[in-house]
Order: structure tokens, then C-alpha cells, then sequence
């Protein structure tokens, strides 16, 4: 666990890091989105974002951390789109405190983010359950700002709190993601893929489309296909990577 001095001297030293992970589109195999990850490259070793996140929440200092994820994620989707044919989709995860902070997600704070010259149909937001247990109408404006700005809204972890879809609906989300904790137990007679079927059926009727997490083999990638999910993402296809690798790798005509 780290001190909130070694994490504000992490930002000074730019030590902190967006990798990207590629999100598959199952109707057809092809990468549509990505999901950007941070990362803190310490000198004695990567320090994963389970082990700062939190610190930076309680501390207020995710607002700040938070904010240069966005720009980042601006300028590098910017200048993917201008370099590379596809259309490429980036998803930021955000945290409850970044909605309480007074100027995060106002319309004059986006339009920061968007002067590094960003279509907003090319970012996504990530929330948490969390979020929307006890809205306030200053969060519930802040995520109609994203949407009536074109940003998508994806909900994240959905499975491991204790929200329903049916009480979903009413925010208008774009997507969800189902927590890997349930597709790491997919199997043809498992409970679990009973459970994402129904999931999956449900947010289609509600008109909102679904991305499995963790999914690390053919046989999930095969059983999400029967069951109708929309997206996956996961180690079977690649670990969250660098800019430059992941470009590398996931955006390089053949
Ligand atoms: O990539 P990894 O499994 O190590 O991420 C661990 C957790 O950190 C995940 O829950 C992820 O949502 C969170 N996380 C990663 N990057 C960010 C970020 O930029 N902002 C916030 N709020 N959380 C992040
Ligand atoms: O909470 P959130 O969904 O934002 O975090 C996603 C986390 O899951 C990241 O830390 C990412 O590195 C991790 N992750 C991505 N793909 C896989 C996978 O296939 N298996 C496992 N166990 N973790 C994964
Ligand atoms: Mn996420
Ligand atoms: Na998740």
C-alpha cells in the first residue's frame, strides 16, 4: 500500500502509464473498442492500480489522476484515428468521486477534453453500480452530459452489487459489462451460463448491448457467442498493452 506523497511524486515523475486492452466485437471477431487501463511504473516494479486507485479516491487526488487519463486517452485516440482505417472506440473508467468533485463532468470541463480534438463517439465512459444506488441530481446531469455529447456510458463490474437491470434502464445506459467473475465459471452446464444468458436477453430487450470481462479461452468465447453477448474482452485475447504495442499489435493494417 502506498503513501498519497509517493503517489502525487508519481505524477510529477510521470510515472503513471494508460495501457489499452482490445475489446472484440463477437458478431464479427474484429476489434471495435479498447479499454484503457492504468498503470504506475514505479522503478522497483508495476504497481497495479488495485494498490492506488483507492488511495487516490479517499485522497480526492483520483479527480486530478482522472483527469489526465481523459486528456491522455483524447490525444492518443486522436492520433490513432488520423494514422489507422478503424474506427476504434476508447473506454475510461471512472470513479464516484470524480462525479462529486465541482468541475469534473460539466460541459466546460468537457470541452477541455475535447480540445485536443476528439470525437466524442470515439470515448466511453465506465461507471460502477455504485454510482447509481443513491444518484444525486448533479451525478445524473453529469452522465447526460456525456450522452447528450455523444459519449457512450458503459456500466462495469454488473453483477457484483446489487442493482437490477429493471432499475438500470432508467439511467440509459449504452452497455455492460458482465464481471469475469461469472465468465471465468462458463461452462455448457454451468449455473453461471444460465445466468449471463439471462443477463444477456435482458439488457437486449432493455436495448442495451453486452461486453463479457476475463474471458481467457476458446470455450467462453464460443459459449458467449451462443448466448448472444455482443462483446468480450479478456487475456484469450490480449493482455491490457501499451500504446505503442497495442497499436502495434491491433491497428497495423495486415
Ligand atoms: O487492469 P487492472 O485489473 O489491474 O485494474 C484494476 C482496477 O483498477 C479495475 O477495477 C479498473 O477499473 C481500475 N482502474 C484502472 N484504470 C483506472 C482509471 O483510470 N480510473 C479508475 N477510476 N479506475 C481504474
Ligand atoms: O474493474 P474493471 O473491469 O475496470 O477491471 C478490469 C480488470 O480485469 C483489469 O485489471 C484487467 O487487467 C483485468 N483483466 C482483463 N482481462 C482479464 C482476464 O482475461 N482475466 C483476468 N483475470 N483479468 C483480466
Ligand atoms: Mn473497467
Ligand atoms: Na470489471
Amino acid at each position: 500500500r502506498r503513501t498519497l506523497e509517493q503517489l502525487r511524486e508519481a505524477i510529477q515523475r510521470q510515472q503513471l502509464e494508460v495501457y489499452y486492452q482490445p475489446i472484440i466485437d463477437l458478431s464479427c471477431g474484429g476489434i471495435r473498442k479498447a479499454e484503457a487501463l492504468l498503470r504506475w511504473n514505479h522503478p522497483d516494479g508495476q504497481i497495479s492500480p488495485l494498490q492506488f486507485i483507492p488511495l487516490a479516491e479517499e485522497t480526492g487526488l483520483i479527480v486530478e489522476i482522472g483527469n489526465w487519463v481523459f486528456t491522455e486517452v483524447a490525444r492518443q485516440s486522436e492520433a490513432w484515428a488520423r494514422t489507422y482505417q478503424v474506427e476504434l472506440q476508447v473506454s475510461v473508467n471512472t470513479s464516484p468521486a470524480q462525479y462529486l468533485d465541482d468541475h469534473c463532468c460539466k460541459p466546460e470541463w468537457f470541452e477541455d477534453i475535447l480540445a485536443q480534438g476528439l470525437d466524442p463517439a470515439r470515448l466511453c465512459v465506465e461507471i460502477t453500480e455504485g454510482l447509481l444506488m443513491e444518484p444525486d441530481q448533479t451525478i445524473l446531469q453529469k452522465l447526460l452530459m456525456f450522452r447528450d455529447n455523444g459519449v457512450e456510458v458503459s456500466l462495469d463490474d454488473f453483477g457484483t452489487g446489487y442493482s437490477s437491470l429493471a432499475y438500470l434502464k432508467q439511467f440509459d445506459i449504452d452497455y455492460l459489462k458482465i464481471d469475469k467473475s461469472f465468465v471465468s465459471n462458463l461452462s455448457p452446464t454451468s449455473h453461471d451460463r444460465v445466468l449471463c444468458q439471462a443477463i444477456i436477453a435482458m439488457a437486449h430487450t432493455l436495448g442495451i448491448k453486452v461486453i463479457a470481462e476475463g474471458v481467457e479461452t476458446e470455450q467462453q468465447q464460443q459459449l458467449l457467442r451462443q448466448i448472444d453477448c455482443d462483446f468480450a474482452q479478456g487475456y484469450f485475447y490480449s493482455r491490457p498493452l501499451p500504446a505503442d504495442q497495442f497499436a502495434a499489435t491491433w491497428l497495423e493494417p495486415d
